[in-house]
């Protein structure tokens, strides 16, 4: 099975509280994927990479993805050749200290709705720096999100920037104090949007989840 990469469309871009909470409310048991992390870690490079050029809009500036954007995307199975559609998120960033506090405010708003919201068939992709695994805004974040009890994987991204070995190593010693914290993340992947590191492990994870049975 595999992304039908020319296939994912945008929806829609919701900024108001009462148009996510209606729009989710109206989406009651979808299936798919949200993609959150701090600005500037790559989420919409990893989306554009994994679901096909272009989907997501990369910026230079970070702080730029100020409501929760909405895709669709396919999953094409060839052994039945038959297709399916998912909804796929791309969800506001966190922890900015360079931002109004109005504006952090509604964030956080955004947020907060979205997980109390969104189907438990969400999986959560958590996106964070390779180069800087644990900052304090992901800490919070994930204090945060555990509640909400979703499927979460971590995403290590930007691996290509790991230029020498010493960085490389010194992400790979951390590893079993990352796996002490975030116990309840399920699966950890290491990912370059720019060069296609991990994707491939990321796609098939993400069709697996999203193709799971419900329990019963
Ligand atoms: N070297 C490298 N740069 C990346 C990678 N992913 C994203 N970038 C760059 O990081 C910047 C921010 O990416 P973007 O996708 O907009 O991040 P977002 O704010 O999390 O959506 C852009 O300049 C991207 O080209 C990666 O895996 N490797
Ligand atoms: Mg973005």
């Amino acid at each position: 099975m595999n992304i039908q990469k020319g296939k994912s469309e945008f929806l829609m871009g919701i900024d108001k509280i009462e148009q996510l909470i209606s729009w989710l409310n109206e989406h009651p048991f979808i299936s798919g994927v949200a993609f959150i992390g701090r600005s500037n870690v790559g989420k919409s490079s990893l989306i554009n990479s994994l679901f096909g050029k272009s989907t997501a809009r990369v910026s230079k500036t970070p702080g730029r993805t100020r409501q929760v954007n909405i895709f669709s995307f396919v999953v094409f199975n060839k052994e039945t050749k038959t297709e399916e559609s998912f909804y796929l998120f791309d969800v506001p960033g966190y922890g900015h200290a360079d931002v109004s506090k109005e504006m952090a405010k509604n964030w956080q708003d955004l947020l907060d709705t979205f997980f109390q919201l969104c189907s438990e068939k969400i999986l959560l992709l958590n996106i964070q720096d390779s180069r800087h695994p644990l900052q304090e805004p992901d800490m919070i974040f994930h204090d945060y999100i555990k509640s909400f009890d979703l499927e979460t994987y971590l995403l290590f991204n930007k691996v290509d920037k790991l230029k020498t070995q010493s960085e490389r190593s010194q992400l790979k010693n951390r590893m079993p104090a990352i796996y002490q914290k975030f116990k309840w993340v399920k699966q950890i992947h290491f990912t370059s949007a720019e060069k296609g590191d991990g994707l491939l492990g990321v796609e098939q994870s993400i069709i697996e989840f999203v193709m799971r049975e419900p329990p019963i």
